[in-house]
């Protein structure tokens, strides 16, 4: 396990304050102060966590990378602004509601096939390009995706799998953020044994970026939890190429 920080905070910019603003009215629980400015987007030396795990796999966790008050607001919105839908699956022949609401967006040619079916991305929308925006000035990398996944309670949930279709490439790097309720995230290595399993606390505004061999050999998912009854919102940003 090793902690390092490189490349200075990134200032959110001007017109993304705007276009947070404009969601003021739309029942985030708190209001951005103009007079005093949310911290910039970006990580904190001391919030840096990056794990190795067998294999090669790296996992790293940034707190706090959204300041609260803009991921309140960023919550608010995508609330508002995503046709979140019920997508299914097939379990044992029988076609069943998945525990959670969806939608992918991104470039048009960012077709993506998960759950055996094949889906085309909508457009981005004001909030998301500004998350995709803040990615690409902390990361240096312009994600071209993004799976949105609405979990209203503990009782929606993601089973565990490993983001490896051949769509993503070899070593993909995904940026995974949270914003509500904090959830448990576990990790699992495919070929191992139960106890060896990872478990973290994904918080309101985090950040978690997957890479390296991570996807080859390790699962992950997030488990229902009874005793949460409050909504999480989690973005897994992603570069998908309909070439590999
Ligand atoms: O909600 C999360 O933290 C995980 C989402 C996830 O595993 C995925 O989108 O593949």
């Amino acid at each position: 396990m090793s902690s390092d920080c490189a490349g200075p905070a990134m200032a959110i910019q001007r017109h993304e304050m705007k276009a947070l603003s404009a969601y003021r009215a739309s029942g985030a629980p708190r209001e951005v102060d103009e007079a005093h400015p949310p911290r910039p987007i970006g990580h904190r030396r001391e919030q840096m966590v990056q794990w190795v795990l067998d294999g090669g796999g790296t996992v790293e966790l940034r707190e706090e990378w959204l300041p609260g008050e803009v991921a309140w607001h960023l919550l608010a919105a995508l609330r508002a602004e995503i046709p979140w839908r019920q997508n299914h699956v097939v379990i044992c022949g029988k076609r069943v509601p998945e525990p959670r609401l969806s939608s992918w967006h991104g470039e048009n040619d960012a077709v993506y096939t998960y759950s055996r079916e094949l889906h085309r991305p909508s457009p981005w929308t004001p909030a998301l390009a500004i998350v995709r925006d803040a990615l690409e000035r902390d990361l240096g990398v312009r994600f071209n995706s993004v799976l949105a996944n609405r979990y209203r309670s503990g009782q929606d949930a993601m089973g565990m799998h490993a983001d490896d279709e051949k769509e993503l490439g070899q070593e993909p790097l995904i940026a995974s953020v949270s914003l509500g309720m904090t959830r448990a995230f576990v990790l699992a290595p495919k070929k191992g044994k139960p106890g060896e399993k990872q478990v973290m606390r994904l918080t309101h505004g985090s950040l978690l970026i997957m890479g390296g061999t991570l996807q080859r050999d390790w699962k992950h998912g997030v488990p229902r939890e009874q005793h949460v009854f409050e909504e999480r919102v989690n973005l897994t940003f992603r570069l998908v190429s309909a070439r590999r």
